[in-house]
């Protein structure tokens, strides 16, 4: 029985994906190589540290740990100097009323994001009172598709992961909410979400009774 959704939150709230991307594009300048938004792909859902390391082999340089740290901050700034421009017009289609309909029906909503920006990016979208749980990169050790950051989440809310379910946008997320033993919607292409149980393009296409219905489905 549904009692949670846990959402991630760039590509499923907001589409920041652009911004990680045009942040890391100055890295690779500074570093000399080509970065594509093929390549920006695989860091969908990637903490930022693990998304250092794939720009790292990408462009064939090494850094060590300090350099590390400061060229994660560096790019981090950057990043940070976009969000800032974000408001609530940036919130993804249909994502208001999926969330308005959530809370009138008293099922719990989550934030599972590995994103250590989430809880400004919330503020500024003005949707943080929505959330009776914010799991985030700073409150985790196992990036994605390690299950931890959502099981927290389920944890906090006092759910069973049976009776959650994830919304992903990133692969290694739709991963990690199998291996946590969620249900998940993936948000996207159903090439790349596959293994989600059911896959939406953005949440226009969704309504609560379509999302029970489905996941009921699954479940007899
Ligand atoms: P930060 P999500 C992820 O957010 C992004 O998809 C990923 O591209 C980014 O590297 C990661 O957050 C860390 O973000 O540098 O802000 O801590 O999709 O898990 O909400
Ligand atoms: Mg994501």
């Amino acid at each position: 029985m549904m009692k949670a959704c846990l959402f991630d939150l760039d590509g499923v709230l907001v589409d920041t994906a652009i911004y990680h991307f045009r942040a890391w594009g100055e890295l690779a300048q500074k570093y000399n190589f080509e970065f594509t938004e093929e390549h920006n792909e695989k860091l969908k859902g990637v903490s930022r540290m693990d998304s250092l390391e794939i720009l790292m082999k990408l462009g064939s340089f090494g850094l060590n740990h300090e350099q590390k740290l400061k060229e994660a901050s560096w790019k981090n700034e950057i990043y940070c100097s976009y969000i800032e421009t974000l408001t609530p017009n940036d919130i993804l289609p249909g994502v208001k009323e999926f969330l308005d309909a959530l809370k009138v029906s008293g099922i719990g909503i989550a934030l599972g994001s590995a994103s250590k920006n989430a809880p400004s990016i919330l503020e500024r979208l003005e949707i943080t009172s929505y959330f009776d749980a914010i799991i985030d990169g700073n409150q985790v050790s196992n990036a994605k598709p390690d299950p931890e950051v959502f099981l927290k989440g389920a944890e906090q809310l006092g759910v069973a992961p049976s009776d959650c379910i994830v919304f992903e946008d990133a692969e290694a997320g739709v991963e990690a909410a199998i291996r946590g033993g969620m249900k998940c919607v993936g948000v996207g292409s159903p090439e790349v979400l596959a293994r989600a149980d059911m896959v939406i393009s953005n949440f226009n296409e969704l309504s609560l009774d379509i999302l029970i219905t489905k996941m009921d489905r699954e479940v007899a």
